[in-house]
């Protein structure tokens, strides 16, 4: 069994000693890869004392070791070698240490291994330890220098390129970083390049490198890298600090991206575009994780994590400034629209459950389990809050003196809370609740209206969480405004401040009772709880200026709906579609943001309101609802939409813009209703003549809903059948809208196609996790979903535990369920846990998930 050990927080103690310089020499091999390591160590003076050096090693083969030239005496175990203080200097010394690792073997694709021939390293989080004997701590920062020898033709590493031959290439990273920024890549690899001058004059090449065949799929992400890299100089005033820029792409990597230093590597499917294969989200996908790992250069690398736990350091404020990138790239309302779904189907869903946790975690086991939607996704928000709290400049202030002040640090949230501090003598230990308090705050809001004076009454509740039973009040940014009876703003977006428990704010001099517009822009990362009055949030749909809150008006409307279908069986209700029809015919809105409204709100989402309100959701029901409602608007917004879909459907040559994007995805929520009445007429000649993957998988995708295009699975699969990252959208589908006594059959039979590469996790996580997101079919009364879910994590643990702990939160949300399904879901997950050599990455959230039950 995997050793599983508690990491806490409140034990952290600098490293013994200090690495000045690292040189690593690879001698790569598939089955024998020869790493040679010299270390310059002295002990560190923050930590007085003589103390033993303990360097982490993980399935490595040690083949010498000596100190300052001499054979030492080490002590090795399955996760450390060790050299006494008694045998060591007491000032600087060279270690110098040679092991054996068998990259082909290594199917976890973490550390050094190999994907399609190309060798490619994965070291966050502990990583380097699987390459050699290091400290892999992200507070041990050190200058790498890196000789590769091999026959292959592209060798890379971090920083600059310094000397090359045949068979070998050596680089030189200037820039003291910890050893989960290493990144090592050789391979038989294209270039698709470009040249970029930062702000300074500095010329920078940027490569991307990808599989010959490929190269004219990256001018995309090679306009956004180049976007990015002007963005952050622009509005961060940040630099880029290398001559080069490399980026990998890689089909087998168990997450999104990686941002070593100066060689960013890169899922496939999030750097390779064409309008044949990509559809628009693909492109607004891949714009936003160049961007991320671009950001990353400064918030993480030069500015690095003094330890995991201070993992939002990095992730919440690189992902709160791709957030602002993407919103000044496109449509800033449409972004914000869309990180909020996200934030809400995926954090709010794992802060509800047994997964909860907090932003700053204060223990773990694996490190792996806690990249998660609450680190990352609820970290922006924080961050975002911190913004609308301080304002805009004193927010640029702060980051001015944050990057002055810890630059080539590993800093900790204390570091970056007291910048804030410093640049506006505002006292944060309140706000910094938010992170370390885990769990969605619910806020109630209640109003009145007398004498003159409207009050608004707001409450916060902060519901226990794992490990965490009693809170106390946030501080909750509140942005409102207020519109008159006839649909006039007569309050303009304020900020309220709450701070207690219960708190009221008065507006007076008013001439009538106004409807409030609040949490504009989402302000803060709360359910709110408000009983609207009636025919509010059709009200507020129509008039509210607030771009954010206009759409929340008709989703929250739309929940209301389908919940009340989903309980009740009442039938579907004419306000909303009158609601709907208004937004959706009014021309001079936006058609992205008139697409959005158009998308029903998801049934795992309906799951998390039921259960919000104290009852016991039941997906079977869910499902019927929203495929009422979807039935309904079919026929009620029938008419406008076909003249919609006319208008939208012109031959423009093709253009990724948002602009564009935003008509296509309106021409295809108008076709999946209309394909609803017409019986897939439309949807087959638009699958025909579709000139852009958005069209092609947007028709196929009407078709499935209404039960049809059996023909087109075959022409799709024909056509696309050797594009791996294009298949996984026909999988997807087909998962997607099987119906729910089928998903689970569905998934299995497509996993049991010849050909199909279980192993590889994009391929995985696409068949797994759009069962796990078919929400009735996952949750089928029969356990079916359950099972094979269940049967899958098993079979892939012992090859990569990584990807199989992140697919099980497909789980996380079983306790909100009836008995029956309990039950099942509980066999499962004991069956996991009993299963012999159960990793300690899967053991880990298996056990979580089975405390709450
Ligand atoms: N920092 C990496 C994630 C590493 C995940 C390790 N299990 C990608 C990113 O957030 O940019
Ligand atoms: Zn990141």
């Amino acid at each position: 069994m995997t050793e599983q050990k508690t990491v806490h927080l409140a034990d952290y103690q600098p490293y013994t000693h200090v690495v000045d310089s690292v040189d690593l020499t690879f001698g790569l091999s598939p089955t024998a890869t020869r790493v040679k390591a010299r270390l310059s160590l002295r002990p560190n003076p923050a930590r007085p004392g003589r103390h033993d050096l303990r360097l982490d090693g993980e399935g490595l083969t040690l083949i010498s070791c000596t100190v300052d030239g001499t054979p030492a005496a080490a002590s090795v175990d399955a996760s450390s070698l060790t050299l006494f203080a008694k045998d060591l200097p007491d000032g600087p010394f060279t270690l110098d240490t040679e092991v054996e690792i068998a990259p082909q073997a290594n199917t976890a694709l973490e550390g050094l291994y190999m994907s399609n021939g190309m060798y490619c390293t994965q070291c966050e989080a502990e990583g380097f330890r699987k390459i050699t004997y290091y400290p892999d701590r992200p507070d041990v920062m050190s200058r790498f220098k890196v000789r590769i020898e091999s026959d292959l033709p592209v060798l890379l590493s971090n920083g600059n390129p310094t000397a090359s031959g045949a068979g070998w290439a050596e680089w030189n990273d200037p820039w003291p970083k910890p050893a989960y920024l290493f990144a090592l890549v050789a391979g038989d690899l294209r270039a698709h390049s470009a040249k970029f001058a930062t702000a300074s004059g500095r010329p920078v090449d940027l490569h991307i490198w990808v599989r010959p065949g490929d190269e004219d799929r990256c001018a995309y992400a090679m306009d956004s890298l180049i976007r990015s890299m002007r963005w952050d100089e622009q509005v961060y005033g940040r630099e880029y600090d290398l001559d080069v820029f490399n980026i990998v792409a890689v089909d087998d990597f168990n997450m999104g991206a990686m941002e070593n230093k100066g060689l960013n590597i890169f899922n496939s499917r999030y750097v390779l575009a064409s309008p044949e294969t990509a559809t628009d989200d693909d492109y607004t996908r891949i714009e936003a994780i160049i961007a991320h790992e671009y950001f990353h250069n400064w918030t993480g690398n030069r500015i690095t994590c003094r330890d995991w736990f201070q993992l939002c350091l990095k992730e919440g404020l690189t992902v709160f400034r791709d957030h602002q990138f993407s919103g000044d790239m496109r449509s800033a309302a449409v972004r914000r629209i869309e990180d909020v779904v996200t934030l809400r189907s995926r954090q709010f869903r794992e802060d509800d459950g047994p997964l909860a946790h907090p932003v700053r975690p204060e223990s773990f086991v694996e490190i792996n389990n806690f990249y998660t939607a609450t680190v990352y996704e609820k970290g922006a928000e924080v961050i975002g809050m911190l913004k609308s709290l301080v304002g805009d400049g004193a927010y640029k202030r702060a980051l001015e003196l944050y990057f002055d002040r810890h630059d080539g640090d590993a800093a900790t949230i204390e570091d970056w809370l007291k910048v804030f501090e410093d640049a506006t003598d505002r006292d944060l230990s309140q706000f910094k609740l938010w992170y370390s308090q885990a769990g969605t705050p619910r806020l109630k809001v209640t109003d009145a209206w007398e004498n003159g004076v409207y009050t608004l009454t707001f409450t916060q509740k902060n519901p226990p969480t794992p490990g965490q039973a009693e809170k106390q009040p946030k501080v909750i940014p509140i942005k409102v405004g207020l519109l008159n009876p006839n649909g006039d703003e007569v309050v303009p977006t304020i900020m309220l401040e709450m701070t207690r428990a219960k708190q009221s704010f008065r507006f007076e001099g008013l001439a009538a009772k106004p409807v409030p517009s609040i949490l504009r822009g989402f302000s803060a990362p709360v359910v709110l709880d408000r009983k609207p009055a009636p025919g509010e949030h059709a009200f507020l749909l129509a008039h509210d200026t607030d771009p954010f809150n206009k759409w929340e008006a008709g989703r929250a409307l739309a929940k209301e709906v389908m919940a009340e279908i989903a309980l009740k069986g009442t039938p579907v209700r004419s306000d909303w579609l009158d609601a709907l029809a208004a937004v959706t015919f009014d021309d001079t809105l936006d058609p992205a943001f008139r697409a959005l409204c158009l998308r029903l709100p998801g049934e795992d989402e309906i799951a998390q309101t039921i259960h919000a309100m104290g009852r016991i959701p039941d997906p079977a029901k869910i499902h019927a609802a929203r495929r009422e409602m979807s039935g309904a608007l079919a026929i009620r917004l029938g008419d406008g939409l076909a003249r919609i879909y006319k208008e939208l459907d012109d031959n423009a040559p093709f253009s990724p813009s948002a602009a564009q994007a935003g008509r296509r995805a309106l021409k295809i929520a108008a076709l999946q209703f209309l394909t609803r009445r017409d019986g897939g007429k439309l949807a087959a000649s638009a699958f025909a003549r579709a000139r852009s993957m958005t069209e092609e998988i947007g028709a196929l995708a009407a078709l499935l809903d209404a039960h049809q295009g059996q023909a087109e699975l075959i022409s799709f699969a024909a056509r696309w059948g050797r594009d791996a990252n294009v298949m996984d959208k026909w999988y997807a589908l087909q998962i997607a809208y099987a119906e729910p006594g089928d998903a689970a059959a569905v998934a299995d039979r497509l996993i049991q196609t010849t050909g199909f590469d279980w192993k590889n996790p994009n391929r995985f996580r696409t068949v797994i996790g759009a069962l796990a997101a078919n929400h009735a079919g996952f949750h089928h009364r029969s356990g079916a979903g359950y099972r094979l879910v269940a049967d899958w994590l098993l079979k892939l643990d012992p090859l990569n535990p990584q990807t199989a702990a992140r697919v099980s939160t497909a789980f996380e949300t079983w306790p909100r369920y009836d008995a029956t399904r309990r039950k099942r879901a509980r066999k499962e997950l004991e069956r996991m846990l009993a299963a012999p050599a159960l990793s300690g990455d899967l053991r880990e959230m298996v056990e979580r998930m089975l405390a709450a039950g």
